[in-house]
């Protein structure tokens, strides 16, 4: 995994993790499974697929968030129960084994792309021959002595579709995402949400599947109809209702930084501003509320939703906090789709 280390590294320098931690953490150790598991000599990688269909939403005026794909059901725990039941059978037979997912461990990526499930794609994805790159991935660090995978070659050819579709540009270099400006790391980032990039957030929640949608072999292949216990949006008024209690259980599927409620409340206010509508008293209120909340950031953060949906009339011009004063004197244009 000398390539994996040597990227981990040369992202750090070129300023493209932008606070990042997950692998990049302990680098060293995220690339070398031996110092997971004593005397490893092989690691055996699981994917699950996430391509569902999209589900019917009735449009019945409620404002919406949009959840990604990878997150519309608990994946990681159905491939872990997988991969566990691999485990356990390698160490009925004398070995040791121990199953990682998604933990930050080691980089799962490219695990599987020498295990040869499949090429990098320009998204940086990992895309599996003929299914596209809707998969997520899980594996068995392991002491049994394994054959080795085969390359699998590249597969997007003369295509580049992903590089334009990202909505804010993040895709900086074939398999290069820049977090500066990628929406999937902006949602999970503590802190004032780049106000460049707000607009262009859209409706989204959680995660962001643009790079995907787009692609044409993840397209083309690989769509199953989406069981009914999917959750593919939230009713963004109704969350922003909520306790912090109740929040954190309405979202507990979620990467959120400390479990703490404000940065989804962020974003569901950043998306308010995107999509919510001015003339419902519902919207209204919440502003009201989120003018005035204790937590600084919300209430620049709603500023922000506030003059986008034409409610200045709303804010509170004598706020003194000096994230809310920059807010109050970088207020956005009104949204064009009023
Ligand atoms: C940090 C992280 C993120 C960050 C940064 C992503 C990034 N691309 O760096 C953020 C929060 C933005 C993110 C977003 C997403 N993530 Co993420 N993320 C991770 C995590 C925790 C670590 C990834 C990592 O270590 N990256 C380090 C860098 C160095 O690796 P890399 O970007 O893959 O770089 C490789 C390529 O550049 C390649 N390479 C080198 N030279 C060249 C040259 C060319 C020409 C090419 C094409 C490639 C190439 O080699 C590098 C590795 O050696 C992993 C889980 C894990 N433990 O590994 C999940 C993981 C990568 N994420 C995953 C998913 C599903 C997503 C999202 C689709 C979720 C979503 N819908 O929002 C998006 C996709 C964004 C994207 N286009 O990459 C899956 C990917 C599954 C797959 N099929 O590829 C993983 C593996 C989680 C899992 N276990 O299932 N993620
Ligand atoms: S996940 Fe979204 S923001 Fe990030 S690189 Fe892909 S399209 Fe761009
Ligand atoms: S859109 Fe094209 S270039 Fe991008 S990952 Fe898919 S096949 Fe590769």
């Amino acid at each position: 995994m000398h390539r994996a280390l040597q990227q981990l590294r040369h992202r750090e320098e070129r300023e493209l993790t932008n606070g990042m931690k997950f692998t990049y953490l302990r680098p060293e150790r995220s690339t070398n499974p031996s110092l997971l598991v004593e005397g490893a000599r092989s690691v055996i990688v699981g994917m699950r697929s996430y391509a569902y269909d999209d589900p019917i939403v009735v449009n019945d005026g409620t404002v919406r968030a949009r959840i990604a794909r990878y997150a519309w059901e608990d994946h990681y725990g159905i491939l872990k129960t997988s991969l566990t039941a691999v485990a356990a059978q390698l160490r009925r037979d004398g070995h040791r084994a121990t199953v990682f997912a998604d933990d930050n461990s080691i980089v799962d990526r490219e695990i599987a792309w020498l295990a040869g499930l499949g090429w990098y794609g320009r998204n940086a994805n990992l895309l599996v021959p003929g299914k596209g790159s809707m998969f997520v991935i899980g594996c068995v660090v392991t002491t049994a002595d394994l054959p080795f995978a085969e390359e699998v070659p590249d597969g997007c050819g003369t295509c580049s579709r992903c590089i334009p579709a990202c909505p804010t540009n993040a895709i900086v270099e074939s398999g290069v995402i820049d977090a500066n400006r990628c929406l999937s790391w902006l949602l999970q980032k503590p802190g004032i949400f780049n106000a460049e990039y707000r607009e262009a957030l859209g409706d989204r929640i959680y995660g962001c599947d643009e790079c995907q949608v787009v692609c044409p072999p993840t397209k083309k292949f690989g769509t199953q109809p989406a069981p009914e216990t999917v959750q593919s949006h939230v009713n963004v008024l109704a969350l922003l209702s909520l306790s912090d209690t109740e929040l954190d259980a309405a979202c507990d599927r979620w990467y959120v930084h400390d479990r703490d409620m404000t940065w989804v409340r962020r974003n569901l206010l950043i998306v308010l501003g995107n999509v919510g509508q001015p003339s419902h008293s519902d919207t209204v209120e919440t502003l009201r509320r989120y003018l005035s909340h204790e937590r600084p950031e919300l209430r620049a953060h709603a500023v922000w939703a506030a003059a986008r949906l034409g409610l200045s009339h709303l804010l509170h011009t004598d706020d003194p906090h000096p994230m809310v004063v920059t807010e109050l004197q970088n207020l956005p244009p009104l949204r064009g789709t009023l």
